[in-house]
């Protein structure tokens, strides 16, 4: 598929909200891949497909990923919508085409990030929480900033904030998740 034709099942399968969101993303990752001399084509596609499963259920989510074999975690069970990133990577294979493992794997780890993130991964990982439509999340301003001067910083950012959030509420927190803010914290400031 084209990215024209990416973009047009998109807005048929999406909300107008996350259609909107996925459009920003989109053009948040192509803006940060010419900033860091990234691919700019596979950005715009990862930012587009990124969320092409969140139109599901948390019961569709864990339906799927057991039809499909998809590996299902302890947190995913307890939080299906952690699942968004792994079956919109199958998807993205299975429906729109994508064989790209760069492009795949961002929209795997787009919600946990991961240790050591590859370039495209950490820029979809950024921009899925600057797109300019998102609004109302703290520390936004900061991390806005950051992406463009520091991506592992503004990654770091993100986390920190995130995880806050995630405390405050009592959710569950994915291993990954704290692995990828370990793992920051330690590259940013030499500590775990
Ligand atoms: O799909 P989006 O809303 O655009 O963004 P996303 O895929 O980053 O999902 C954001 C949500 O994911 C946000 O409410 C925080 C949550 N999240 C991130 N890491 C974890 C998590 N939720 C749980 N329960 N555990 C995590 O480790
Ligand atoms: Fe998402
Ligand atoms: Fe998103």
């Amino acid at each position: 598929m084209t990215i024209n034709e990416i973009e047009s099942e998109l807005s048929t399968v999406l909300n107008s909200r996350r259609y909107q969101h996925t459009l920003g993303v989109s053009y948040t990752a192509a803006s940060l891949a010419m900033c860091y001399g990234c691919n700019i084509e596979k950005a715009r596609i990862a930012g587009l497909l990124h969320d092409c499963a969140k139109c599901l259920s948390d019961t569709e989510l864990l339906q799927t990923a057991r039809e499909h074999e998809l590996p299902i975690s302890e947190s995913e069970e307890a939080d299906p919508y952690l699942l968004h990133g792994k079956v919109g990577a199958y998807f993205a294979e299975n429906k729109y085409g994508i064989t790209d493992p760069d492009i795949l794997s961002a929209i795997v780890f787009h919600t946990t990030g991961r240790p050591n993130m590859t370039l495209l991964e950490e820029i979809i990982f950024v921009a899925d929480f600057i797109e300019p439509g998102r609004r109302g999340t703290p520390n936004l301003a900061k991390v806005r900033q950051d992406a463009f001067i520091d991506l592992d910083k503004a990654a770091l950012g993100e986390i920190m904030t995130t995880l806050e959030f995630l405390y405050s509420r009592g959710r569950e927190i994915d291993t990954t998740t704290l692995e990828t803010r370990d793992y920051y914290q330690h590259l940013i400031y030499g500590k775990e």
